[in-house]
Formats: structure tokens, C-alpha cells, sequence
């Protein structure tokens, strides 16, 4: 058997080869990045019987996952230990097992450098670390979010100076990832795949195994057009959310209620989707995959002004929120100065416990900068701590605290930057004696019961 495997893979067009060893489900697939993406997606592989290896650099994350426990929000471990039972999953960090893999798919972090220039290095270690161990008869996918051309420009090249040619020895193509962190409703197998190969050879067959575990994929032309695809669709949600946050602060110069304004909006069945107002942009791709594409667009003369507009408006809520807290202090004859001021949810969105780039930080840190004593309480997020971006408490973490009466009671103002579920508003608008609003988290019978005084964003 082995050995017809082994002339297998060498006679037959590398098309053909791998979509039959897909179809027998014999189709070696691994997985480049155990995260928020990559786990996920090696575990919709395995338990549809795929012979599947995690890759990863970090060997605490392999360890936890070899034992059966999950690090991902949305993956229950119990599902990481039914992968395990399945006797054909492995974790590792062993990079030289790339050569066994049919199919590598690259799910590795594309942030940005401090100079918001694209950070391709991620990429190119994977990159190389497949071209190490590349063989004849292998289909590599990219799923990070990148600039449209990295598929073709950096990857494609990087395979071919090791001795491959495109269709004859492997195959390339670009899938976004869409997943959104904590939605119940979407996961990996019901959203929709977007699919493009560098070749049409490419395309085909890294569609045919995305059929395997995805209900509905899209085959476009290109690589690059699946690339760009996914661009557009977070930079969508960027300019879309600076237009809301915009919108707030016109409604709250004329006195009008935003959420109330947006809300009504909502009631046009057609030509209007709402986005809402808040203290900025967090997680790891609204606020950076802009960037990618408007990093590109000026590389060839185009200089993308929705981008660095809504950039400027998303990245100054923080400072627009922390004036907010600031004008009702004084309202109530305090300054921020020497004033004790609760946070009330850090993530970055609600119901999730990520951190990145969450607007809360830069909420506190220019709090803290101007003398306020800040304190939290987040169910989802034990600790919190400021790199050297923040100008106070390099390196100091920040510990969850408890919700206790005491601790709002003694507040000088609450500051809702997160609406988690799970959190006793009843209680915090009891016991606070100020309260600035920048999530809607506090609906209108709320308000009206509340002991305390109540800003809205
Ligand atoms: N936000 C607002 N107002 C809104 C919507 C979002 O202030 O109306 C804020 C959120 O609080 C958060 C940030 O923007 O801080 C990003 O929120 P998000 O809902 O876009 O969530 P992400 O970044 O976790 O995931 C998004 C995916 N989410 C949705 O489509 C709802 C999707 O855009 C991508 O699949 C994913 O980024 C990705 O990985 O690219």
C-alpha cells in the first residue's frame, strides 16, 4: 500500500492526485497556526475523518491542545479531545512534518509594524518552513489576511526558487478566514468560503476540499481577488463603524440620542445596515486589515482617503470618550484628577474575552494619565497589562476586581466600555453615582430608575 501511495504521488498530475486522495478522505491536511483561525479549522477537518497535524510555534498551546483542552472561545475542548479519540490528530512544533501533508493551510497573525506598514513576517517564516519540507504533490493555502498579491508575489516565488513548478508539483491559492469570534451562529462548516488559486488548477482543487467542511464555497478567478475580497469587507466595517462614530458625536452636539437614531434607521428593510457607535475599534482586524490594503493602493500611486479617514476618527474615540468622563466629573464639581473611576468590560467586544487592540486601554490609559485612580471588572478578562504603548504602568498588570456593591458605591464614575452580558447593571445603576454609557448597555428602563446620572455616547 505504501509503495502505491509512493508511485502515486509521484506519476499522477498533482490535480488529480490530491482531489483523489481528498475524495478517499486519505488527504493529509495540515494546519499552520492553532488560533482563533487555524483550531477551528483543523478540527472541522478531523472530525470529518481527515488525517490532520497542527503546526504551531508556541509548544505550550500544542501541549494544551494534545491533551485534550482548547485555548479558543469558540472550541470546546470536548471537541479537541474528540479529534485526539479519532487517533489521526496531532499537535506539534515540529515543522519538518510539513513534508507528510498533502494540503498545509497557513493561518498565521498578519498585524502591523508600529509604523502601520503590513508585518509579512509570520508569512514568510511559514512560507519558508513549508518551502524546507516541500515535495512533489502539495496544496498550500493562505488564510491570513493580506494585501492582495502576497499569494502570487511572495509565496508562489518562494516555492519555485526551491525547484517546484505551479501545477506540475503544487498547487497555491488564497481563502480568507471569516470567523467571528463568539457568534453562536456562524461557525467554520456555515460560512460561506471565499476561494481563489493562483491557477485554475489551484482554485479547483482547493475548493473541492473546502466542500468537505464548508456548506457553501465561492470560487472566484484569482488568488488576488479573494485577497482584495476580504479586504473590502473589513474595510466595509471600518469606514462604516468611523461613520457611526462620527454620526454620535454630530447627534450628541444637536442633543439627539444616537442609539435611538440608529435604531430607527435600522427599521429601512433595504440600502441601510446599522453599525453602532463606541470607544473605538479593538480586535485584530478591523482597526489593522485597512491598512493592508491601503499600504497596497499607495505602492501603486493610489492613496485611499476613506481609510486614513476612518482610521483617524475609530483610533480618537478613546479620547473622545475620556472627555465625556471628564465633563461629567466636573459636572459633579470633580476632576479626574484624584477621582476613582470603575471600567465596567475591557475586551474588545462583548461576550469574548480578547484584549487586542481593545479601545478600553487607551480609555484607561489617558484616564490614568490625567491622575485618575482606574480600576476594572471584566468576567472574561482576569488581567490586563500596558505595553510601552501606553504612557503608564509599562509592564503593570491591572486585575480584574470583583462587582461589588463597595466597589461601585466608591466609584466617582463608572465607564461601560464592553457590554457583557453577565454584569449587574440593575445594581450598577443603583449604587454608582455616575455612569458614562459607550456601549447602549443601559436600555431605557434602566435609565429611567437610575439613581445615578447617566451619559450616553
Ligand atoms: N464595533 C463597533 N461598532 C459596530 C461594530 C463593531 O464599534 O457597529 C467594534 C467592536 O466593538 C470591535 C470592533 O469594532 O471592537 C470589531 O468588531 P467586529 O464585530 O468587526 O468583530 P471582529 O473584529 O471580532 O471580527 C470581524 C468579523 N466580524 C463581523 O463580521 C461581525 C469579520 O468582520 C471578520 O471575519 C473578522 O473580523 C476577521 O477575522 O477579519
Amino acid at each position: 500500500h505504501q509503495f502505491s501511495v509512493f508511485l502515486f504521488r509521484n506519476t499522477k498530475m498533482v490535480k488529480e492526485q490530491i482531489k483523489k486522495l481528498i475524495d478517499e478522505k486519505g488527504a493529509q491536511i495540515g494546519v499552520i497556526g492553532l488560533g482563533y483561525v487555524g483550531l477551528p479549522l483543523i478540527v472541522e477537518f478531523s472530525l470529518k475523518g481527515f488525517p490532520t497535524t497542527g503546526f504551531e510555534v508556541d509548544n505550550k498551546k500544542v501541549q494544551a491542545i494534545k491533551s485534550g483542552i482548547s485555548h479558543i472561545v469558540d472550541v470546546p475542548s470536548s471537541d479537541v479531545q474528540k479529534c485526539i479519540d479519532g487517533g489521526k490528530f496531532t499537535a506539534t512544533t515540529d515543522f519538518a512534518k510539513l513534508g507528510e501533508c498533502d494540503v498545509i493551510i497557513i493561518c498565521v497573525p498578519t498585524p502591523l509594524r508600529k509604523t502601520k506598514d503590513p508585518d509579512m513576517s509570520f508569512i514568510l517564516a511559514a512560507g519558508g518552513e513549508i518551502k524546507k519540507h516541500m515535495r512533489r504533490g502539495q496544496l498550500v493555502i493562505l488564510e491570513s489576511t493580506t494585501y492582495p498579491g502576497t499569494t502570487d508575489e511572495v509565496l508562489q516565488p518562494m516555492f519555485e526558487d526551491a525547484g517546484f513548478a505551479l501545477d506540475k508539483d503544487f498547487l497555491l491559492a488564497f481563502s480568507p478566514e471569516r470567523v467571528d469570534p463568539g457568534n453562536p451562529q456562524f461557525q467554520t462548516h456555515n460560512i460561506p468560503k471565499v476561494v481563489g488559486g493562483v491557477s485554475a488548477d489551484s482554485g479547483e482543487v482547493a475548493s473541492h476540499l473546502y466542500s468537505q467542511v464548508v456548506e457553501n464555497v465561492h470560487l472566484v478567478s484569482s488568488a488576488r481577488v479573494a485577497e482584495a475580497c476580504k479586504l473590502w469587507e473589513n474595510t466595509f466595517r471600518a469606514i462604516n463603524i468611523g461613520m457611526a462614530n462620527e454620526m454620535a458625536k454630530v447627534c450628541n452636539a444637536l442633543g439627539i440620542d444616537s442609539w435611538e437614531v440608529v435604531r430607527a434607521a435600522a427599521t429601512k428593510p433595504f440600502g441601510f445596515m446599522a453599525f453602532y457607535p463606541g470607544p473605538g475599534i479593538g480586535g485584530h482586524c478591523i482597526p489593522l486589515d485597512p491598512h493592508y490594503l491601503s499600504w497596497k493602493a499607495r505602492q501603486h500611486g493610489f492613496d485611499s482617503q476613506f481609510i486614513t479617514l476612518a482610521e483617524q476618527i475609530n483610533s480618537g474615540m478613546p479620547k473622545y470618550v475620556s472627555a465625556l468622563v471628564r465633563d461629567a466629573l466636573n459636572d459633579n464639581e470633580r476632576s479626574v484628577k484624584g477621582s476613582k473611576i470603575l471600567i465596567l468590560g475591557v475586551a474588545y467586544k462583548k461576550d469574548i474575552d480578547d484584549m487586542r487592540e481593545s479601545p478600553a486601554l487607551s480609555v484607561i490609559d489617558l484616564l490614568r494619565s490625567q491622575g485618575a485612580t482606574v480600576v476594572y471588572h471584566d468576567p472574561f478578562v482576569p488581567e490586563v497589562t500596558f505595553d510601552h504603548a501606553y504612557t503608564i504602568g509599562d509592564g503593570e498588570p491591572l486585575y480584574n476586581l470583583e462587582l461589588t456593591d463597595e466597589l461601585i458605591s466608591s466609584s466617582d464614575c463608572v465607564v461601560i466600555c464592553t457590554e457583557h452580558t453577565n454584569v449587574d447593571y440593575d445594581k450598577v445603576c443603583e449604587l454608582a453615582p455616575l455612569i458614562v454609557d459607550t456601549r447602549n448597555a443601559l436600555d431605557k428602563k434602566r435609565r429611567e430608575v437610575s439613581n445615578a446620572k447617566i451619559v450616553r455616547l
